[in-house]
């Protein structure tokens, strides 16, 4: 009785439910396809850094005596799609059984719902216990709310797994210390994250997405790769979080600066995704932290929030409303996605060319520069959803439409009827002023929304609100920003709605996409 397990790219994790199944004769299936690499078009780093750590996992299972079956993206025989790769397998080697844990995408588990129906022996989907809410306990959760919150949902995590509690008690007295963590960056320091130069796979990995996915967004260097690609950098880069960054994280968690890409920001987000670090040791080794007196309550608290609160909520609401959740667009925002987004020499606006450029760079952009920057600008100017979630799916490390989608549609664009967000993350030009130090040195003016030359974010702020103000005007987290509305003159308001209107006008659409027109062509 040989069976078969098939571990995805992103199920790189000793302890995976499916690879806990094995017997010793059993055989591993991992696969990398074009398909995978290419249903959006991914940044080249993030196809080089799931390929490199897929091969270092495959590398450390053989290691450890499993049989492993191993398909590389330019194998000939490659059938370079996950299900015919299976059926590939299946008719060589006749397996009595096969065994996946369940995909992070409801795209792709529906497809191996359907290859359920066609194989000849079972092949059983598992559930992932990488998370510390099963698809259970959150409808458990969801049942009888109106308005599911995430804080509520924090608050029971935090007591089932006794993460900074005492007792039924939260440690420091609060369960949420948020008001302490809005600071804009001083003069101080930011440390340098750790790099690795590339090893002999990572190196080969490199230069077949260099060629073969050459018109991809983004960079890839053929020297060195910011991203964890095994277990080993994945401990060093949470070292480096919890020793150098985790003190500051949380006072400068919403700050922005002009060429300091991370911040203090832990960047283990693509370790966790892919499954080389696991939530509960990131959060345990942020508790030690705070219990040794190396990091102070707010910013313990603030990361293991993420973790355990925003990162389980959003999977949660992927699997309870997917698929007719992508579906939404609930402010029927539709139009076209700026270029700039794909390039930030287009863009003037240094706030939106900073995160571009960041992600260009990087395949990375901090939580802020994500929802407050290149989020905000989609919302308020009412960009396509699908188009906007396209680009975020397409562009980070990190990203995987289970947590891609919620924090897209639902945080950012408001797009699905208030489920994720109670109000809209909207703001004008003031609060990027506020916490960063872009609008010093771009060419609108932050404090100015009415004339040429004015801030978009202000004109296109208040031309939002208009546009949405009776749907707006049922919320009373909107009330006070909607009196302020009322209370603009008419002449105001028409000069808004012109600055607007004009600035739309001169974004140019190409195929779809648009693009900023020069300072020197401005109407
Ligand atoms: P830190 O700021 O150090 O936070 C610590 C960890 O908390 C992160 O590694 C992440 O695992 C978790 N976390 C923080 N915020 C969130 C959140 N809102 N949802 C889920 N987990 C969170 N995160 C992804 O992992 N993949 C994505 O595709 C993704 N897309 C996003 C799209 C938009 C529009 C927005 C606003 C946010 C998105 N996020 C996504 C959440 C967040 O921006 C990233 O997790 C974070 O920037 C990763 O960097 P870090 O590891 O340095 O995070
Ligand atoms: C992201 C990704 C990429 C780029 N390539 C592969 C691949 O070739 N083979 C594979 O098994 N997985 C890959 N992945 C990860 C999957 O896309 C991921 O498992 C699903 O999106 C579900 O989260
Ligand atoms: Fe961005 Fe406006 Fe500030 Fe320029 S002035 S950086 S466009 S917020």
């Amino acid at each position: 009785m040989a069976r078969c397990c098939l571990i995805l790219g992103d199920q790189l994790s000793d302890s995976l439910s499916s690879l806990n199944l094995l017997e010793p004769e059993d055989v591993v299936l991992m696969a990398e396809v074009w398909s995978e690499a290419s249903y959006v078009k991914h940044h080249k780093q993030k196809i080089a850094l799931v390929f490199s750590a897929m091969r270092h996992f495959a590398d450390a299972l053989t290691a450890s005596g499993r049989q492993v079956i191993y398909v590389k993206l330019d194998d000939p025989e490659n059938t370079q799609k996950l299900d015919s790769e299976v059926q590939r397998a299946q008719e060589r080697f006749q397996f009595d059984a096969w065994c996946v844990t369940e995909p992070g995408e409801w795209r792709l588990k529906h497809q191996f719902e359907t290859l359920q129906g066609q194989m000849t022996v079972p092949f059983e989907i598992i559930a992932d216990d990488r998370f510390l809410c099963s698809h259970d306990a959150f409808e458990a959760f969801l049942e009888g709310r109106k308005q599911p919150r995430m804080e509520h949902f924090y608050r029971k995590i935090r007591q089932s797994t006794g993460l900074l509690m005492e007792g039924k008690e939260p440690v420091g007295g609060q369960w949420n210390f948020d008001h302490d963590n809005r600071k804009a960056l001083d003069q101080r320091a930011t440390p340098n994250p750790p790099s690795w130069p590339l090893d002999a796979i990572t190196k080969e990995v490199v230069e077949l997405v260099n060629t073969r996915f050459a018109n991809h967004f983004g960079d890839l260097q053929s020297e060195r790769l910011a991203w964890p690609v095994n277990r080993e950098q994945a401990l060093q880069i949470l070292d480096h979080f919890i020793n150098e960054r985790l003190p500051s994280f949380g006072d400068f968690q919403d700050a922005m600066v002009r060429g300091k890409d991370t911040l203090f920001h832990s960047l283990v987000s693509t370790s966790l995704n892919l499954g080389l670090l696991s939530p509960m040791e990131v959060c345990q080794a942020a508790e030690d932290a705070y219990h040794q007196g190396h990091a102070p309550i707010n910013a313990v608290e603030g990361f293991v929030r993420q973790i355990i609160g925003w990162r389980e909520y959003v999977r949660g609401l992927y699997w309870a409303y997917m698929p007719e959740y992508k579906e939404r667009n609930t402010l029927n925002a539709d139009w076209p996605l700026p270029a700039f987004y794909w390039d930030e020499t287009k863009t003037d606006m240094v706030c939106m060319s900073e995160a571009i450029r960041n992600t260009r760079e990087n395949a990375y952009a901090h939580h802020i520069q994500r929802l407050m920057v290149t989020g905000n600008f989609a919302l308020i100017a009412g960009c396509s959803i699908e188009a906007v979630c396209d680009w975020y799916l397409s562009v980070y490390a990190d990203a995987y439409e289970w947590v891609e989608l919620p924090n897209t549609l639902g945080m950012a664009l408001f797009a699905d009827g208030g489920v994720m967000a109670s109000k809209p993350y909207c703001s004008s030009g003031k609060y990027i002023d506020r916490m960063s130090d872009y609008c010093k040195e771009c060419r609108y003016n932050v404090k100015d929304t009415e004339t040429e030359g004015a801030c978009p974010f202000n004109y296109l702020y208040w031309d939002f609100l208009n546009r949405h103000r009776d749907r707006f005007r049922t919320n009373p987290r909107m009330a006070m920003i909607l009196r302020n509305l009322d209370r603009f003159s008419e002449k105001k308001m028409s000069a808004i709605l012109s600055r607007a209107e004009a600035f739309r006008n001169r974004i140019e659409t190409h195929g779809g996409d648009a693009v900023e027109l020069p300072q020197q062509q401005l109407i």
